[in-house]
């Protein structure tokens, strides 16, 4: 969000709508009020989930958020048309990997609604991101196939391209409050790198519409397991109970999936709360040192072009990461010579070769140092590289500490490679032309400037109230 309060006023001097220059010092107000997650890894959307604990179903298990009523209480949400409930997932059970959501239903008494979700920031300018949700038709009725249009909106109130199809969702008759048949849903878009937000319009008519639960905006990642969170260690690797951390090493080892130790030592450490190390931007559990049992480690995983992405041999990749240095340990042998015995200084090198024709693509280091941090603020760093992958389909990342003979070094967390889309291009191949599926309720949708300006009002002052 950082960067969003920075671009804003920025933006507005250059261009300037009627209703973004009435908005502006909403919007600048509002964004100094968000403090959103900024990794590119993890969900971008803020309350995506619907989750606000302060609310208590306890009466009846629908809430209502009607938009022009005094209720409008749906989390990090504005109800902009229409109505909306939100549900208890107590009552209406949610599909497992959407454990502990509120479900949103989009339609109410007076029938189909529209939300509208808070700033969403894709840092990642041209990046594939993927926008998901789970949807399942309301069990106690309406039309055999229900749909939701969901559109982007730049800050500015124009609307993103191409414009996706509509999710059609067919009900299915075994669904239940008990058991509601999920359907996860996505779309992909393009990051601007400024601030967007979702639009969820019901194209239901009536009283019963369709359900959401668990929205997400997510980088689309080429590397796997980048954030070293999925492990399948052997019964020997145990973590030790004081440091949190376990020493792997050898390539043999597949401790970590699609990661291999190509050489030396390297640690598994925990992260987050009370574990060895603050999370990295990721906000997950592990991440790797790259120097364990005074030795210097290097780490690999290999990534694939998928099909059809890149059109040109001349499109551009970013390798991202997170890196920092191990700030707890006293190494007064490679300490800086202004003689701080606490500063351990960390050199990294970073490759990626080439599986085809061996060449190298990117070859580079970078050296920090732990001055000034300490475990509970290890001073993550995220650092972006851009390289071509000419020829090759395949390549191999690889990080390597270039410090030797010591027990700790630079830390690395959330490995992302993404292509750098030639935007008209992908405009071009992945518009749909607006042909609404079969059976699609078939209702105009008209979001006019005024619904516009009153999101946005109406988000500001939600933020406001939230806030207190
Ligand atoms: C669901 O989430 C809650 C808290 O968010 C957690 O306590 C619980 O263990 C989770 N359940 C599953 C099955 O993951
Ligand atoms: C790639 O494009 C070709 C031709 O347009 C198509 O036949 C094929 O199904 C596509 N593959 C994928 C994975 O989308
Ligand atoms: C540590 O890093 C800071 C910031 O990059 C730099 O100013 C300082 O000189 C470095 N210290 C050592 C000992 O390398
Ligand atoms: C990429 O890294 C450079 C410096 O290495 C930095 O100036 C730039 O802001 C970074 N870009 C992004 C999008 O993170
Ligand atoms: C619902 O959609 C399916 C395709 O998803 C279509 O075959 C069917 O005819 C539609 N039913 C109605 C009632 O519109
Ligand atoms: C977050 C992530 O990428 N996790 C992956 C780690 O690797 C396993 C095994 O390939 C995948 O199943 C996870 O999705």
């Amino acid at each position: 969000m950082e960067r969003c309060r920075r671009r804003l006023p920025h933006r507005h001097k250059q261009l300037c709508s009627p209703a973004a220059c009435l908005l502006r010092p909403f919007m600048v107000l509002m964004l100094l009020l968000v403090d959103g997650a900024d990794s590119d890894v993890v969900n971008l959307l803020r309350g995506g989930s619907f989750i606000d604990d302060s609310i208590k179903f306890a009466v009846y298990p629908v809430r209502d958020v009607l938009a022009h009523g005094s209720r409008t209480l749906l989390p990090y949400w504005t109800c902009t048309h229409g109505g909306v409930q939100l549900w208890d997932t107590q009552v209406y059970i949610p599909s497992l990997s959407d454990n502990c959501t509120f479900i949103v239903h989009m339609n109410s008494r007076v029938g189909g609604g529209h939300i509208i979700s808070t700033p969403l920031y894709t840092p990642r300018v041209n990046a594939e991101y993927v926008v998901s949700m789970s949807l399942a038709c309301n069990p106690h009725g309406g039309p055999r196939n229900q749909s939701l249009m969901v559109l982007v909106f730049d800050d500015n109130g124009k609307e993103m391209q191409p414009r996706p199809n509509p999710f059609v969702v067919e009900m299915d008759p075994t669904s239940s409050m008990q058991n509601l048949m999920w359907e996860r849903r996505s779309f992909k878009m393009l990051g601007t790198g400024k601030c967007m937000y979702l639009y969820l319009a019901s194209m239901v008519k009536g009283y019963y519409g369709l359900l959401v639960a668990n929205v997400q905006v997510n980088l689309v990642n080429l590397v796997e397991n980048g954030s070293f969170e999925t492990l399948t260690l052997n019964p020997t690797d145990v973590f030790n109970s004081v440091t949190q951390d376990v020493t792997l090493d050898g390539p043999r080892l597949k401790s970590i999936p699609n990661w291999v130790v190509e050489s030396g030592k390297v640690r598994l450490s925990t992260t987050g709360l009370g574990k060895a190390f603050q999370a990295a931007t990721d906000g997950g559990q592990y991440m790797i040192e790259l120097n364990a049992a005074a030795s210097a480690g290097e780490i690999s995983t290999m990534f694939v072009v998928p099909m059809n992405t890149s059109i040109s041999k001349d499109h551009e990749y970013v390798l991202l990461f997170d890196t920092a240095v191990n700030p707890i340990q006293i190494n007064p042998q490679t300490s800086s010579s202004l003689g701080n015995a606490n500063t351990l200084v960390g050199k990294l090198g970073i490759k990626v070769v080439g599986v085809q024709t061996g060449k190298d693509l990117l070859d580079k280091t970078y050296e920090s140092n732990s001055t000034g941090f300490t475990f509970v603020s290890v001073g993550w760093t995220t650092k972006n590289y851009t390289f071509k992958m000419g020829e090759d389909k395949t390549a191999k990342i690889s990080f390597r500490s270039l410090t030797d003979g010591i027990d700790y070094g630079p830390f690395v967390d959330n490995v992302a490679v993404y292509e750098m889309k030639n935007k008209d291009e992908w405009i071009k191949i992945n518009a749909p032309g607006y042909v609404p599926s079969s059976g699609a309720n078939k209702q105009m949708l008209a979001v006019g400037v005024a619904e516009r300006l009153l999101v946005l009002v109406m988000t500001t002052l939600l933020l406001l109230v939230f806030k207190q």
